[in-house]
């Protein structure tokens, strides 16, 4: 597996599903594993191992509240590692964000916006990653990029029309 997703818990599920699909339609293969720095520190961390010894190559975790999850695997690896903070009640993720974003020098995690959204620019972000060895993966972004562009474009034809 090329990317290697967490969660912190299966009350995350629902934010990485847009994730998921993303990188089925690149056919970029990923593992999505449920685990927590705080409540299952070993399984993370074998996970972790297994992982690179399989041929990892980025790790995006995703997690909400006092959100460690992708700091504590940054400080495990030394591939790419991506993080996902997640919406919750009580500070609605600035609490994640600032736990996942605030990292000390030395142990970078690449922290995308909150929720859904991040958890979807998480999956182009590993794609580009993996697109810098794969000729094929750039073919695609650059065509995904276009069909962006394009629906901008239509947009605005659109709302001339109407
Ligand atoms: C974090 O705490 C998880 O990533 C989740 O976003 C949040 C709440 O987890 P649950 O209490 O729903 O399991 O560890």
């Amino acid at each position: 597996m090329d990317v290697i997703i967490f969660i912190g818990s299966e009350s995350d599920l629902e934010v990485v599903t847009d994730a998921g699909r993303i990188l089925d339609e690149f056919g970029v293969s990923y593992r999505l594993e449920v685990t927590s720095a705080h409540r299952s520190p070993e399984r993370t961390r074998t996970l972790i191992s297994e992982s690179e010894s399989q041929g990892a190559k980025v790790f995006i975790a995703v997690a909400g509240k006092a959100a460690h999850l992708a700091g504590f695997v940054a400080g495990h690896t030394s591939l790419p590692v991506i993080g996902v903070p997640v919406e919750s009640a009580g500070l609605g993720g600035m609490d994640a964000l600032l736990s996942t974003v605030q990292m000390p020098k030395g142990v970078p995690v690449a922290t995308m916006g909150l929720g859904k959204a991040g958890a979807f620019n998480a999956a182009i972000l590993a794609v580009q990653i993996l697109s810098l060895e794969d000729p094929n993966l750039k073919k695609k972004l650059a065509e995904y990029k276009r069909a962006l562009a394009e629906k901008v474009e239509n947009s605005s034809k659109n709302i001339r029309k109407s």
